[in-house]
Formats: C-alpha cells, sequence, structure tokens
C-alpha cells in the first residue's frame, strides 16, 4: 500500500480523538486566527548528518538501515516530511555529501517535495589527501596556506550550493587552543575575521553567511569564535549578508539563550537557529528532552522579535535541526524534534503579548510568570496535529512509523552493516 493510504487509514481511525482534543482546546481558550496557517508554513530543515547513528568517542551503536549515500538520505528525509509535512527541506554536510550529479539530486529532492537549507562547511576534520592539516585551525591558522585552504573549501562549498538552490552556508569553526599561551588571541579573531571576509566575498547577493559559534569542543581552553559576542562582532565586520546562528548546545551550562535571541534579533543580526538539546554540553539530544521550558521561552522572544520587525517567521531566519545521538532510531528521534519546536512555536503564538507587556510595566512579577506559564502548561498538541491533516501527514508520525515497521523495511533494503557519513 502507498505510504499516503496508510496515513489516510492512520488519520481516520484517529480522527474522532483528535476533534475531541481540539473542541476542547478551542473552547478552552482563545486561538488566534491565523495560528495553522502559521504553523503548516513553518518548515523545519533536517541535517544530512543526522540519518545515521551518531556516536561519541566511546563507540557506535548502529541500529541498522541506514542511508549509504545522499540519495538514500534525501529518501529519508522525505519520508520524514510525508510524515509530518513540516520538514520540507535538507542541509547538506561537504564533503560529507557533496552531490555527483547535482541536478539529478536536486530533482530527487524536488520530487519528495524538499529544498536545500543552508550548506555547511567543514574545516575540523582532515580529509584523504589534503595538503595540509587543520590540527591547529583553519580560518585562523598561524600558516597562510592553511586559511588558503580552508577558504578555498568554504567556496567550494558555496558552489555546491549554489547548483542545488540553496540561499546561505553555516561556517561552524572549531578552531581555538587547548592550552594556555598556546594562541595569540588578538591574531587569531583577526586572521579568522579576514579569511571570513574573503569567503564573505564568494557570496551571491541573495545568500546569507551564517557563523556558528561554540564554546568549547573540541578545543579545551578557547574557541576562537567561542560566544555570541565574539560571532556577532565578527558578522557586523563582514557586511549586511552575514549573521550569527545559534546552535542551543553550544553555550556554557544556564546560559541565558532566550536573552541572547532576543539581542541579537534586535540588532539585526540573528540569522538561524540550529536546534537541539542537552544537559551538559553540545550533547545534540532530541530538541526539547531536557529543557522543554527553555524552548518555549527562546519561542517566545523569537515570535515577539520577528513580529516586532514584521518580520515573515517561517522564512527570514534558518530553521535547522542539529543532534544526532547514540540510542533512539535516528528517524523517529527527529520526528520527536520536529513535533517538540513546532510545540513551542505553537506555544509562542498563543502569549498574550498585550498582557504581558502590561504586568511588566507594572512591575507585575507575578502575572509575567503566569501569563507564561499558563501557555506552556496548556497542551497545543491537538494544534500541532490539526495543521499537519491539513497539510496531509500523519495524526501521529511516530506511531505510523512504528505501525508500518518501517525501521525494519529499511534494513531489508540497505542491511544492517550500513553506515551514514557524518560524525
Ligand atoms: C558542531 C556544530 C556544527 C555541526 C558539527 C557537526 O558542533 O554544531 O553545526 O556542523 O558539529
Ligand atoms: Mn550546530
Ligand atoms: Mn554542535
Amino acid at each position: 500500500m502507498k505510504l499516503a493510504q496508510v496515513i489516510q487509514q492512520h488519520n481516520e481511525k484517529e480522527l474522532a480523538a483528535h476533534q475531541r482534543r481540539l473542541a476542547f482546546l478551542q473552547n478552552e481558550i482563545q486561538i488566534p486566527s491565523d495560528l495553522i496557517q502559521k504553523l503548516k508554513d513553518f518548515q523545519i530543515a533536517i541535517p544530512s548528518w543526522a540519518l545515521g547513528t551518531g556516536g561519541t568517542r566511546f563507540g557506535r551503536f548502529s541500529g541498522g538501515g541506514e542511508p549509504r549515500n545522499l540519495e538514500e538520505k534525501i529518501e529519508d528525509v522525505g519520508l520524514l516530511h510525508a510524515l509530518n509535512r513540516s520538514s520540507g527541506a535538507i542541509s547538506l554536510h561537504i564533503p560529507w555529501d557533496i552531490p555527483k550529479d547535482a541536478n539529478a539530486i536536486k530533482q530527487l529532492a524536488a520530487d519528495h517535495g524538499l529544498a536545500f537549507d543552508a550548506v555547511n562547511s567543514n574545516t575540523f576534520q582532515d580529509q584523504p589527501n589534503q595538503a595540509h592539516s587543520y590540527k591547529f585551525g583553519s580560518l585562523q591558522h598561524t600558516d597562510a596556506a592553511v586559511r588558503k585552504q580552508a577558504i578555498a573549501h568554504n567556496i567550494e562549498v558555496i558552489k555546491h550550493g549554489i547548483q542545488l538552490g540553496s540561499k546561505s552556508i553555516t561556517v561552524w569553526l572549531s578552531d581555538g587552543s587547548c592550552f594556555p599561551g598556546q594562541l595569540n588571541f588578538r591574531k587569531a579573531y583577526e586572521r579568522t575575521v579576514d579569511s571570513l571576509i574573503e569567503i564573505y566575498a564568494a557570496l551571491p547577493a541573495d545568500w546569507k553567511l551564517f557563523l556558528e559559534y561554540k564554546a568549547f569542543e573540541p578545543n579545551f581552553y578557547s574557541t576562537t569564535v567561542g560566544d555570541w559576542g565574539q560571532s556577532y562582532s565578527m558578522v557586523n565586520k563582514l557586511g549586511e549578508k552575514a549573521f550569527t546562528l545559534v546552535d542551543l548546545g553550544h553555550h556554557l551550562p544556564n546560559a541565558n539563550i532566550e536573552q541572547i535571541v532576543a539581542l541579537l534579533l534586535m540588532e539585526g543580526k540573528l540569522g538561524g537557529f540550529h536546534f537541539n538539546d542537552s544537559k551538559y554540553g553540545d550533547d545534540d539530544l532530541t530538541a526539547g528532552s531536557i529543557k522543554p521550558y527553555q524552548l518555549f521561552l527562546i519561542f517566545n522572544e523569537l515570535v515577539d522579535g520577528m513580529d516586532a520587525k514584521g518580520m515573515n517567521h517561517a522564512s527570514d531566519l534558518g530553521w535547522m535541526i542539529d543532534a544526532s545521538h547514540n540510542v533512539k532510531d535516528p528517524l523517529e528521534d527527529l520526528l520527536q524534534s520536529v513535533e517538540a519546536i513546532q510545540i513551542a512555536y505553537a506555544q509562542a503564538l498563543l502569549v498574550d503579548r498585550k498582557a504581558l507587556e502590561l504586568a511588566r510595566e507594572e512591575n507585575d512579577v507575578v502575572r509575567c510568570q503566569e501569563i507564561l506559564q499558563d501557555v506552556f502548561r496548556t497542551d497545543v498538541r491537538s494544534l500541532v496535529a490539526q495543521a499537519r491533516l491539513e497539510l496531509g501527514g500523519a495524526m501521529n508520525p511516530v506511531a505510523l512509523y512504528r505501525q508500518e515497521h518501517i525501521r525494519k523495511q529499511l534494513i531489508q533494503q540497505r542491511g544492517t552493516n550500513t553506515m551514514a557519513t557524518g560524525l
């Protein structure tokens, strides 16, 4: 049976219960008339490197059936998108996923209703036959020849992106140092900016460059783009097509990410997101699995800040997942992440902003908290399901994925010992 039919049957079975939940919510709260449409428009890009089982430096436990090539990765994202109708883009990491035939890949993606989101460069690993090593950094390197090679790689990535119809490049640098004294911070900063200027010069007019920051790992003493301030000061030097990218796992413990988001947005320099969750470091866990309230607070600032600037929620920022780990089926995990993001977004759309502003002006701290937590404690899953239903997706994507034994089918097609490129 075709997947579309399976989805339809599943939805028919679930419909009565869904309608009951939705009607209850509609009776309980005031739902803005454009909320469902906004949820329908909101697409979250899937990283090509998260379709296989992630590993740690201690081990990797593949669940089998991993995509063996870019074509199969696109098929996997196509499947996710068919189930939830909100994963309509893929973000590629080069050189892990270099298309051999860009037109054919573009066509395959289009057949699945997928676009190409940001392309990602990789100067944190050495590739076989590479002339110079990135052991001591790439864009920051003391040796101009290494910097040149890293710049050329980024320009190459932009070229791949142009062929696929991407409109942005995400640069994440592992550059930094492991020990005090190893690096001249000012020189490393300046060399990195100079290198970025050359990459920026190769950007097409309608492209954006996202500069991602990260506090530590793989360097453990300093990272040259280590926090939002460092990224912000660099993108300001590059120009109006350069923005900071926030990866939720890249902060020091307890950082107030929602405040960072609010200020970057206000300054017009927030470019995009890598969603994931974490308890300790860059854990890359399922979005919303550890700190769902933080995810909601971030979306609360996003909606507020984007509305203040008249921005389009769906298209003016880059929305991507960057998660992968050891113990879940990666496709189930991605379905969970997308759902968690949609829930946080839907809740943020429900916040009574006038009432919140009034309470703030009156310094009514208790009321401020009540307004936010009332929304956070509202079960909005029926709204997200309704949006999915209207788009032709499955009422409950994870349940359907399991019911159809999709992983088993993938293992049958691809084998147990396949290994997707990525980390
Ligand atoms: C980094 C960072 C980048 C991702 C790599 C694989 O920690 O999050 O976005 O491309 O991991
Ligand atoms: Mn990231
Ligand atoms: Mn990361």
